[in-house]
């Protein structure tokens, strides 16, 4: 039987990641949206485009979560992205409530479903949703680490001339600017990156990778990323539909990793079938487990609030 991923929110990310998803034809897409008429124009056009590039996709777009029954896979996307000027935690409270609602939809049709979280801010949301459907932890993941990395990839390959496939940067933490990027462990080709580039140059790199959602934010004036968030989550979804065991940075639930305990936090996940199938601890210095214990202050500090 083929997959059915169901996408909740079918805005700017919710529409991009159908699209990425599509050409990866790994399964039936259902778009879905508070908007009438949206989603489903959004689904059509889709639809239509596949021909063009060869891909057996079913894409339906519907304002009733009734669509969605049977996912394997729920996203959610639903709520509202950030104005220029305003921090993720911003959005707390209204896209609480969207979340919440989309979650206790979505699970009632879908009670086996994996759910992957793009909505901001990124680690409550999730942790919102985890309470929300009631699931085991390993089936909620948030999407973050992915994007935060592919960020500082992307800097290091316009900054060295070096092709993206021989960049490898990790980025851990919450998804706020206090991300953790893992200058260490990220490498080119093999060769850490501190021994390539300057102090400064990194120390640049670094600073922008951690400002990458803003800069976009500042320079789009409505709305937010959405090509590189949506690529980020498509490759999850293929990861777990495949049974990959990949491990990429994401937000997951920790009881005891890194020192943390009841909080959803960016860190390097093993992905599979049944959702996290390990979170993987790096041996970290000391400077770095102190940057990441602040980063995990803020998403305590607005778990705290949710509660
Ligand atoms: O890396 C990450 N985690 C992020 C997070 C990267 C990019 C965007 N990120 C966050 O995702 C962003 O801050 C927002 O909180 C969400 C969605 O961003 P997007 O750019 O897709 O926003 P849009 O284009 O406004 O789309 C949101 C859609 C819109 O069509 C609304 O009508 C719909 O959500 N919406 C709902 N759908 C279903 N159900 C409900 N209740 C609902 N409310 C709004």
């Amino acid at each position: 039987m083929k997959n059915k991923v169901s996408i909740i929110g079918a805005g700017m990310t919710g529409a991009t990641t159908a699209h990425w998803l599509a050409e990866r034809e790994v399964s039936d897409l259902v778009l879905v949206d508070v908007v009438e008429g949206m989603p489903q124009g959004k689904a059509l056009d889709l639809q239509q485009a596949l021909p063009v590039i060869g891909k057996d996709v079913k894409v339906i777009g519907s304002n009733d979560y009734a669509s969605t029954a049977g996912s394997d896979i729920v996203i959610i996307t639903a709520g509202l992205p950030r104005k220029p000027g305003m921090s993720r935690d911003d959005l707390l409270y209204a896209n609480a409530e969207i979340v919440r609602k989309a979650a206790e939809e979505t699970i009632r049709y879908s009670p086996d479903a994996i759910f992957i979280i793009l909505t901001n801010p990124l680690d409550a949301m999730s942790y919102l949703a985890m309470k929300a459907t009631g699931v085991a932890a390993h089936r909620v993941i948030g999407q973050a680490g992915i994007l935060d990395s592919a960020r500082m990839r992307a800097f290091v390959a316009m900054e060295l001339g070096v092709s993206v496939e021989n960049i490898h940067c990790y980025v851990l933490g919450g998804h706020g600017d206090e991300m953790v990027p893992l200058t260490r462990a990220s490498n080119v080709a093999g060769v850490p990156l501190e021994d390539i580039l300057t102090a400064d140059r990194l120390e640049a790199i670094v600073d922008r990778t951690r400002k990458g959602g803003g800069e976009i934010v500042s320079l789009l004036k409505t709305g937010s990323a959405y090509y590189a968030p949506a690529v980020a989550i498509a490759q999850m979804v293929e990861a777990i539909l495949k049974d990959k065991h990949l491990i990429v940075p994401a937000s997951a639930y920790l009881q005891g990793e890194y020192g943390l305990t009841g909080l959803f936090f960016g860190v390097p996940v093993q992905l599979g079938r049944k959702g996290v199938e390990k979170v993987i601890e790096y041996k970290l210095s000391e400077a770095e487990m102190a940057a990441l214990q602040k980063s995990a202050q803020g998403v305590a500090e607005n778990i705290a609030k949710l509660k």
